[in-house]
């Protein structure tokens, strides 16, 4: 756009000036991103922890109010996350352009905004649970660097406005040349050191080498899937449920690192005597097997958010004994490395029927780093929001008339216990199936108590009881299954259980918020 077409140098009418507000935006850009890029080098070399977009992006999860998060994951689904980081990116792009404008219009005001970007950033990465003593580190460094860059490419613009606005083509030629040397080798620059120094931090965490290191001692006692507890059915989900398949929910951008070798669990709050536990300490109370569903207080009446593993771990009961819980207490906050908390009736940790554990194993191996390595919480009965805390360092034993966890100013019930429910696994809505025996299918869950029966319901006839798996516990959720004679047509098929203490799931529909979905699902399914 302001090419001067192999110019004689003398000429002066092919002195054209430079469209100043466009490059003006350009610098702005290519100043922060030179801000990004020194922080996300000097993140990689000093605090892990402290990249600015990451801080930015979790200060926004924790503020945005429910219904948008909710709806972020309704549009976004799983990716929701990154949607949240693409978004982040563009803001921060399209205010950068701003302050470049700013800055070549009304100077100094554009480099003081880049300013204040730099600081909010740094308040945001250094007020974080787990930052480290040199979180400041990174944004303050990137701070300087991209109001340098800001200052610098701004004053080579201007001068080489006002060569071309004195008509002075030599002049403004050179500047020209200076002002995009200068701009498109430090955008350059910001972009190889930025992305690699992001690529640098994330793939090479000394941690993944621990977990892959890490040898749990054998468990005590093992859980059996008892034979006919998992029928293979197509579309059917298995009774236990793979790693690489299980569901994940949490507040986390990155996952977090924690290394076992120095993660420590801290009991403290209403205890006889606080303690501490390193890993070792922990894994060597003895390891115990439990089969265990867990499920999202956001799983939709007929949703995926629900999972079932054989966890390996210990009592939380058995920790809590050694600390010796005050009378006068009735909750324990649960608080994870990157500061999200929980609230557990401090009743269904100490129960003696019910193992509430830590969790160091899932399925065989050592927690994957999304479902909490190296320990987490289970507790059967409970959603995840209230209960399943990943990553968690620290137990606070306390009242929930003196504390609340992260979901309770957020509009999510204190205490939540898991709803009764059924789920149609097959047929798939929208999948037509041919006329003829049909095999309907799905899954139960009713923790603590466990599934009496699940009937269904075709059309308007009666509800049918359908035939269960064989329960691995009442903790884990059970198969159930249904021989259907198909005729053409279009057909509701709706599914309800009982629990073994008499209980019928739920009949009224409720959102997720404030504490769980209910219903019965009702799918519509086209046979031809
Ligand atoms: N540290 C931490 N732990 C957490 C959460 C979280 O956001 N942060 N989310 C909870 C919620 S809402 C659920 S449903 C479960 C999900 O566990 P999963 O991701 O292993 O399936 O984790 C719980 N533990
Ligand atoms: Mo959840």
């Amino acid at each position: 756009m302001t090419t001067d077409t192999a110019a004689p140098t003398a000429d002066t009418t092919t002195v054209r000036r430079p469209h100043a507000w466009i490059w003006a935006a350009l610098a702005g850009i290519v100043s922060a991103a030179t801000l990004l890029a020194i922080a996300e080098l000097f993140a990689a070399l000093v605090a892990r922890s402290a990249s600015p977009v990451l801080a930015v992006g979790s200060f926004i999860v924790d503020i945005v109010p429910r219904p948008l998060k909710e709806l972020a994951i309704t549009l976004f689904g799983e990716t929701d996350k990154i949607a949240l980081l693409v978004g982040v990116g563009l803001g921060a792009a399209v205010a950068a352009a701003v302050a470049g404008v700013l800055q070549y219009r009304f100077r100094p005001v554009g480099a003081v905004l880049v300013g204040i970007g730099g600081v909010l950033a740094t308040v945001a990465i250094i007020t974080r649970a787990g930052a480290g003593a040199l979180a400041w580190l990174p944004p303050v460094l990137g701070t300087i660097g991209g109001v340098a860059v800001l200052i610098l490419t701004i004053a080579r613009l201007k001068r080489w406005v006002a060569a071309a606005e004195d008509r002075d083509g030599e002049k403004a030629r050179t500047s020209r040349r200076q002002f995009l040397l200068l701009t498109g080798l430090t955008a350059v620059g910001a972009v190889v050191v930025g992305v690699g120094s992001r690529i640098l931090n994330a793939t090479t965490s000394s941690v993944a080498a621990a977990r892959e290191a890490l040898r749990l001692p054998a468990p005590r006692t093992t859980v059996t899937v008892p034979e006919g507890a998992n029928w293979e059915i197509d579309g059917l989900s298995p009774i236990i449920t793979p790693n690489g398949d299980f569901y994940r929910v949490d507040t986390a951008l990155t996952v977090p690192n924690v290394d076992p070798t120095t993660w420590r669990l801290q009991i403290d709050g209403m205890v006889d005597t606080p303690v501490e536990l390193s890993f070792d300490d922990l894994v060597n109370m003895g390891l115990n097997e439990y089969g265990v569903t867990l499920t999202c207080v956001s799983n939709e009446v007929g949703g995926s958010l629900v999972g079932n593993a054989i966890w390996t771990g210990v009592p939380i009961r058995d920790v809590l004994r050694m600390a010796g819980v005050q009378s006068d207490a009735d909750m324990v906050l649960s608080e994870s490395v990157d500061g999200y908390t929980a609230s557990t009736p401090l009743s269904a940790l100490t129960d003696d029927n019910l193992d509430a554990i830590f969790a160091v194993a899932m399925n065989g191996e050592p927690l994957p780093f999304e479902h909490g390595f190296p320990v987490r919480m289970v507790v059967p009965g409970l959603y995840g929001y209230v209960s399943a805390t990943k990553w968690v360092t620290k137990l606070t034993v306390t009242r929930f008339d003196k504390d609340e966890a992260y979901w309770t100013p957020r509009g999510y019930a204190a205490q939540a216990p898991i709803k009764l429910s059924s789920r149609v696994d097959t047929p798939k809505i929208g999948a037509p199936v041919p006329a003829g025996t049909v095999v309907i299918a799905g899954m139960a869950w009713a923790q603590p108590v466990g599934v009496q029966k699940v009937e269904v319901q075709i059309d308007n006839g009666d509800w049918q009881e359908t035939q269960l798996s064989t329960p691995i516990n009442d903790q884990s959720w059970v198969q159930w299954r249904l021989e259907w004679a198909a005729e053409a047509g279009s057909h509701y098929i709706a599914v309800r259980a009982t629990d073994k203490d008499g209980n019928l799931q739920i009949q009224e529909q409720a959102p997720i918020a404030p504490d769980g979905s209910s219903g019965w699902q009702r799918t519509l399914v086209t046979v031809s």
